[in-house]
C-alpha cells in the first residue's frame, strides 16, 4: 500500500505507544495509519526563527515520522494569528462581524502554504498518497500540484463551510475556491457543510455536480462527508484510570446533595458560552427551586491569546460569571463553578462521568467533539443527558439529545429543567441511541472511509491541472 503523507498545521509529537492521556483520538488514529503503510506527518514546529530556511527538524517514534519546519515571527502573525484565526476561522463560524480583511494576512497565508509546499514536496514520492487538514492549508494542494506532483491528495476541513453569501464577502473567495478544487477528494463533516460548499460551487462557478463527482477542467473530484469521533475503547480506559476517578470523586465530594451540569470547551466565541451563562441565569431565575440543587462547571482554557477578540470574550465571561454567582450564591453554594484551566484528558472523562448534565452549546461548530466524549464516558445505568446545540455538526447524527437553539436562554432553561427531572427510564433510552452512534461513528470509520476513498482517486486516472 502506498505510504501516507499528512499535513496540518501542527503535527501531535510522537509519544510512547500508550501514552493515551496527551496524545488524543485523531493524533492516535492519524499515527496508527501512518505506521500501518509508513509515512510522514508534517507542520509547524510551533517555533519561530529569524529568517525561513526551510530546514527540516525530524523526529522518529514508535514507526512514524514526524517532520516540522520553523516559520518567521512575521507568517505567524499573518498566516496564523491573522488569516487562518482573524479572518476564515470567524468567517466560516458564521462571525462575518468579527472577521478581518487585510490584504497582509492574505499574502503571509499564501506565502507560508508556498513555504509548507517547497518544504515537504521534496519529502514526497511518486507512489505517496496526500491527506491536508484543515482551513490553515486549503491552498496547499494547488501550491503541490504547481511543482509537478500527480499524487492522489485529499483535503478534509475540520470547521464549518459557511454558506453561499457569507463565503462571497470573503475578498478573493474565488481563489481560494479554485485552490481547493486541485484535490481529488474533498471532505467535510457534514452534509450540512457539503451543501454550503456545493451551492457555491454551482450558484458561483456555474459547475454541475454528477451525484457525489465533481468533473472539473477534466478531473473527476469526490465531495463528501466525513464525520469525525472519538477513539471510544481509549475512552473507556481512560474512564477507569486513577485521574479519572479522582476527578470523579472530586466532584462528587464537593457538592453530594447538587446535581452537576458540565460544560468544556476552549475559550472561543465560537462556543456559545456567553450565551451559556446567560441561559443558565435565565434558568436560575426562573426556576428558584433549583436553588442550592445544582451547579455549573465551566471548564474552558484559554486559546489564541494573541488574538484580541479572544481577549475580550475571556473578560465578559469573568465578568457575567461574577455577576451571576454574586447576584445568586449563598454562603454555602456558588452557582457557577468557572475553571480556565485545561485537564490530562483521562481526568475529564471522570468530570464527564461525574455529571448528570452536558451543556454543549456552540453557536457553530464543525463537528463538537466534547458532545461524543460525554455520551462514551456515561455510566450505562445511570446516564447523565446531553443538550446539544443545532449548530453544532455533531448535532446532525446525534437527534436523541436535548437540542436547542443556542441563542435561546428560553430554550436552554428549559432543557436544563426538562433534563435534571428526566425519569431514568428515558435518560437509558436516549443515551443508548447516542451512544450506538458514537460507538459507530468513531474516528477510525471517519478516518478509514476518508482513505479509502482517497485510495480510489489513486486506482483512476487523474490530470493534474495545465498551469
Ligand atoms: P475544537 O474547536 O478544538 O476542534 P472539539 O471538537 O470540541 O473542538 O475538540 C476539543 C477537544 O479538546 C476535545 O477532545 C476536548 O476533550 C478537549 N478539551 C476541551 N477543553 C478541554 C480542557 N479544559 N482540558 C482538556 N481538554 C480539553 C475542531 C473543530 C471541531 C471538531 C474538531 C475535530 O472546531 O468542531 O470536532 O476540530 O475535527
Amino acid at each position: 500500500m502506498s505510504r501516507l503523507i499528512l499535513v496540518s498545521n501542527r503535527v501531535s509529537t510522537p509519544k510512547a505507544r500508550g501514552d493515551e492521556v496527551s496524545q488524543g483520538g485523531l493524533a492516535v488514529a492519524l499515527s496508527a495509519a501512518l505506521r500501518e503503510t509508513g509515512g510522514i506527518w508534517f507542520g509547524w514546529s510551533g517555533e519561530t526563527i529569524e529568517t525561513f530556511s526551510g530546514e527540516i527538524n525530524r523526529q522518529s517514534a514508535d514507526g512514524v515520522t514526524i517532520a516540522t519546519v520553523d516559520l518567521e515571527p512575521q507568517d505567524v502573525d499573518e498566516y496564523y494569528n491573522g488569516y487562518a484565526n482573524r479572518t476564515l476561522w470567524p468567517l466560516f463560524h458564521y462571525r462575518i462581524d468579527l472577521a478581518e480583511f487585510d490584504l497582509q494576512f492574505g499574502a503571509g497565508y499564501e506565502r507560508v502554504n508556498d513555504r509548507f509546499a517547497a518544504t515537504v514536496a521534496p519529502l514526497i514520492e511518486p507512489d505517496d498518497i496526500i491527506w491536508v487538514h484543515d482551513y490553515h492549508l486549503i491552498p496547499l494542494g494547488q501550491r503541490l500540484r504547481r511543482k509537478g506532483l500527480r499524487n492522489p491528495m485529499g483535503f478534509f476541513l475540520h470547521i464549518p463551510w459557511p454558506p453561499y453569501r457569507l463565503m462571497t464577502a470573503l475578498p478573493f473567495h474565488r481563489r481560494l475556491v479554485e485552490s481547493i478544487l486541485e484535490y481529488d477528494v474533498i471532505g467535510f463533516q457534514t452534509s450540512e457543510w457539503l451543501d454550503s460548499f456545493r451551492h457555491y460551487l454551482v450558484t458561483e462557478m456555474g459547475l454541475k455536480i454528477d451525484g457525489d463527482i465533481l468533473v472539473y477542467r477534466g478531473r473527476r473530484i469526490k465531495l463528501g462527508a466525513y464525520p469525525i469521533g472519538i477513539d471510544g475503547a481509549q475512552l473507556d480506559r481512560m474512564v477507569t484510570t486513577h485521574n479519572a476517578q479522582e476527578a470523579f470523586k472530586t466532584v462528587r465530594r464537593s457538592a453530594p446533595n447538587q446535581k452537576t451540569v458540565i460544560g468544556v470547551d476552549r475559550l472561543d466565541y465560537s462556543k456559545g458560552l456567553i450565551e451559556r451563562f446567560q441561559g443558565y441565569r435565565y434558568f436560575l431565575e426562573h426556576y428558584p427551586d433549583w436553588h442550592s440543587k445544582v451547579f455549573l462547571l465551566q471548564i474552558a482554557p484559554p486559546s489564541r491569546g494573541e488574538v484580541h477578540t479572544y481577549e475580550d470574550i475571556r473578560k465578559q465571561l469573568d465578568e457575567l460569571s461574577g455577576r451571576i454567582n454574586g447576584a445568586f450564591a449563598h454562603v454555602d453554594w456558588v452557582p457557577i463553578r468557572y475553571v480556565n484551566q485545561a485537564y490530562p484528558r483521562d481526568g475529564l472523562t471522570g468530570f464527564y462521568r461525574a455529571s448528570d448534565v452536558a451543556l454543549v452549546t456552540p453557536l457553530r461548530d464543525g463537528m463538537n467533539l466534547v458532545a461524543k466524549e460525554f455520551v462514551a464516558a456515561q455510566d450505562p445505568e445511570d446516564p447523565g443527558v446531553l443538550i446539544l446545540s443545532k449548530f453544532a455538526g455533531a448535532a446532525e447524527a446525534m437527534g436523541r439529545a436535548l437540542l436547542v437553539n443556542p441563542h435561546s436562554k428560553e430554550q436552554i432553561s428549559k432543557a436544563l429543567e426538562r433534563a435534571l427531572t428526566m425519569p431514568l427510564s428515558e435518560r437509558r433510552d436516549r443515551w443508548e441511541a447516542l451512544n450506538d452512534v458514537v460507538r459507530k461513528e468513531d474516528v477510525t470509520a471517519w478516518r478509514d472511509t476518508f482513505l479509502a476513498d482517497l485510495r480510489q482517486a489513486e486506482d483512476k486516472l487523474f490530470f493534474a491541472t495545465p498551469p
